[in-house]
């Protein structure tokens, strides 16, 4: 009883932590509702029914809207003063919460449009649209979609703009995350994590790097703060401003150099993990134009595929448990330096650091890197399971 209440004392203390404001809070679902009771906190977008058959459905709740002014770089070296930016959110963080399910679970995911906008969400991994779109969402209404978690793995949703229309903007300006589909032949124990990379094309910024707005020899002092929106111009020339990790540029990278140093953010938080522990980095890349060559600096890492394969009798649909009986994780053996992931595409990482030290998992188009495209990884003995930087949990 005793070790039991200590758990539960430690899971709300967990979820405390991560769910203060700033930062993309995890969405629940109901089942993990029974164990975090007591935290007022997430209770309200919770709920869980129970049908005649005992099935039991997870809901998820996203608030769209278009009206969040969101910090996109910290006050630093290559932006003095900070940027700032008009974007669209789900649930008032880019991203959008992670939305975590088990493989066979039905989940209903129920969008409130708070905007002026039109939203709508997009759904990877789900087959058949009445399952995985919503393609219009009016200002002040909400819809909902019920779907099964057929396929696990992790995946990228979105919002569509209006069935399409501003797709691109709605995207760039940080309607986005994950769905995590853990698998039923559940992978080892490990330490996990969310990550989602996205590029920002903004008015607000003019001249580069070294400034926020047109003043090139721009401090912090002297800066305008000028509230940027999604740039057309910069979008169709492929030439995106910034690449954020979870919402912001140099989030979890405290400074280039040793010898000369380029601070990029004073209040870096960084992801700390025991050298030698298995780790699995659910990793999104949003785009939504250029790829992301993932890699850990001095480390090297495994992708985890799963088995899909649903090549059997279309009959056999009906039932439940033959399309996925044979999943079971495929786990490429020989690891690998580096992983290209697609705009729109996901990839579920695992890797050990072996030794203490810092890591930085980063983009190796260096352009990006630059952009903002990078988190350090510390390996420390004085990591424990709870001490993730906000948002980046993942539940089970
Ligand atoms: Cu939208």
């Amino acid at each position: 009883m005793g070790i039991i209440f200590l758990i539960l004392i430690l899971q709300i203390i967990a979820l405390l932590v991560l769910n203060n404001d700033g930062s993309p809070i995890l969405a629940f679902s109901s089942q993990e509702m029974k164990s975090y009771l007591l935290s007022s906190v997430t209770v309200r977008s919770l709920q869980q029914t129970i049908h005649n058959d005992h099935s039991i459905i997870k809901k998820f709740t996203l608030i769209a809207d278009d009206r969040n002014i969101v910090k996109i770089s910290p006050d630093n070296t290559l932006h003095p003063g900070g940027i700032l930016y008009k974007a669209m959110t789900y649930n008032g963080t880019i991203p959008g919460p992670a939305i975590v399910v088990n493989q066979g679970d039905v989940f209903q995911i129920t969008v409130y449009n708070k905007g002026d906008l039109v939203h709508s969400l997009d759904l990877h991994g789900i087959e058949g649209p009445s399952h995985a779109l919503i393609s219009v969402i009016k200002p002040g209404e909400n819809r909902t979609l019920k779907a099964k978690a057929e396929y696990p793995g992790v995946f990228m949703y979105h919002c569509d703009g209006d069935n399409l229309n501003g797709i691109w903007d709605h995207i760039a300006s940080g309607m986005y995350g994950g769905i995590i589909v853990h698998p039923k032949n559940e992978r080892p124990i490990a330490k996990e994590f969310y990550i989602v990379f996205g590029e920002i094309y903004s008015t607000g910024i003019n001249s580069g790097l070294f400034t926020n707005t047109s003043n090139m020899s721009a401090t912090a002092a002297s800066v305008k703060k000028e509230i940027g929106s999604f740039d057309m111009n910069k979008f169709l020339a492929n030439k995106p401003d910034l690449i954020l990790t979870n919402g912001m540029a140099y989030k979890y990278m405290p400074f280039f150099g040793t010898i000369s140093k380029i601070l990029l953010n004073k209040n870096a938080e960084v992801f700390k993990v025991k050298p030698g522990e298995l780790t699995r980095w659910y990793i999104v890349n949003a785009g939504p134009r250029g790829y992301v060559s993932f890699n850990f600096a001095s480390d090297m890492i495994r992708t985890v595929h799963y088995n899909t394969n649903t090549d059997i009798n279309p009959d056999n649909y009906a039932d439940n448990n033959s399309i996925i009986t044979n999943a079971h994780p495929l786990s490429s053996i020989s690891k690998v330096y580096e992983v290209t992931i697609p705009p729109g595409s996901a990839e579920e990482i695992e890797a050990i650091f072996p030794e203490q030290g810092s890591y930085v998992g980063n983009d190796h188009d260096i352009g990006r890197f630059l952009q903002g495209a990078g988190f350090v990884v510390l390996a420390t003995d004085n990591s424990t399971s709870y001490d993730h930087p906000q948002g980046t949990w993942i539940s089970r």
